[in-house]
């Protein structure tokens, strides 16, 4: 009946380097959507929870065998108070029986519809959502999905504020075909009275940051510094074009297995003042390691502080103000790289 959780326990490390993971994941629904989780965390940069839902991931990735009930997870390292109450809600939401969570996780997790209904499950709102739309947010992003999107979010923004500017960011605008995720700067010239922008409808899930930018402080030395712009971590829900779903509306309740049109997108939202539009730009269409190198280079080279709200010359003591890319990479005395040259 039980496939050893106690004797195996005692062996595992709390080290992955000490620990054989192969490809044959047998915990996939929790791994895949705790890592859904850790970007949320990482994006409300909680270092500590995202830290202990990729560790808790890698763990389980390790297991031999399905976790189905608490006591599978019994002594193991690597599983916080967090994650403990995740898969303790989900294996007791399944743990009818552990032959029938079993079967249930071999036909994967419970429907959509049913874990909508379930009135017993408490988690938060983002664990919900994590495990609600893993199986959409784990499937990459394609380029037309993204143009969808992006119609989308641009006709919504603009029925708010008109003179807004959307502009897709991150892997998609380095000419990428596939992301795991949408990334979108809003910046409106003119007045700022943007802030109220993202509390307005539309979204599936939504965990917007406030902004915490203050004037004058000096950029951040950080080398992975994120920034302070209001933002926010959402998956919108994308009706999929070609299925045509009206008779589904109109008719009556029927019997019919419900089809899903949609799909569940993660898009990142950053709202940016209008001054500091190129500097959010250039940070947020990345690469990761392109952005990295840009800053190093800046105080390595130039003693220069860049970070995603502007670029400080510490010899001069001001801020050098930009109004496209082209001028920040002048700033830095650097040969302009275009988006798509970004891919580092
Ligand atoms: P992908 O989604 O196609 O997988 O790749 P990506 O678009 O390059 O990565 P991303 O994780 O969506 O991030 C886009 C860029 O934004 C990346 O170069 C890092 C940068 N970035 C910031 N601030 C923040 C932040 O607070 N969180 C995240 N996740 N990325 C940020 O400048
Ligand atoms: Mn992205
Ligand atoms: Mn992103």
């Amino acid at each position: 009946e039980s496939e050893v959780p106690s004797c195996i326990a005692r062996k595992v490390s709390q080290y992955s380097c000490q620990r054989k993971t192969t490809l044959n994941n047998y915990n996939k629904k929790f791994t895949d959507a705790f890592e859904i989780m850790a970007e949320n965390y990482e994006f409300k940069e909680n270092e500590i929870f995202c830290l202990e839902f990729l560790r808790a991931a890698s763990l389980l990735k390790y297991l031999p065998f399905p976790v189905t009930r608490m006591k599978d997870i019994q002594g193991l390292p690597c599983i916080g108070d967090q994650v403990r109450d995740v898969i303790e809600q989900f294996t007791s939401v399944f743990g009818v029986g552990v032959k029938t969570s079993e079967k249930w996780y071999r036909m994967g997790l419970r429907t959509v519809e049913e874990l909508k209904a379930d009135k017993t499950l408490k988690l938060s709102k983002m664990q919900k959502a994590g495990f609600l739309y893993y199986e959409d947010l784990v499937s990459c992003v394609s380029k037309a999905e993204a143009d969808a999107v992006t119609l989308i979010v641009k006709n919504t923004v603009s029925t708010f504020l008109p003179d807004a500017l959307v502009t897709i960011t991150g892997g998609f605008r380095r000419g990428k075909k596939m992301g795991h995720d949408i990334d979108f700067l809003i910046t409106n010239p003119g007045p700022r009275e943007d802030d109220e922008l993202l509390h307005k409808g539309l979204l599936l899930y939504c965990d917007i940051i406030e902004s915490t930018f203050v004037e004058e402080q000096l950029p951040s030395r950080k080398v992975d510094a994120m920034d302070n712009f209001q933002k926010c971590f959402t998956i919108l829900k994308l009706y999929q074009p070609g299925i045509d779903n009206s008779s589904y509306n109109t008719s009556k309740k029927s019997d019919m297995a419900e089809i899903k049109d949609w799909k569940a997108i993660r898009v990142d939202l950053v709202i940016t003042p209008f001054e500091q539009y190129a500097y959010a730009l250039l940070g947020w269409t990345g690469s990761r390691e392109f952005g990295r190198d840009l800053r190093r280079y800046a105080s390595h080279e130039r003693k220069m502080i860049l970070d995603n709200h502007g670029l400080y010359d510490r010899r001069k003591r001001i801020f050098l103000k930009a109004g496209s890319e082209e001028e920040i990479f002048a700033h830095l005395g650097l040969d302009y790289v275009e988006p798509w040259e970004r891919n580092a």
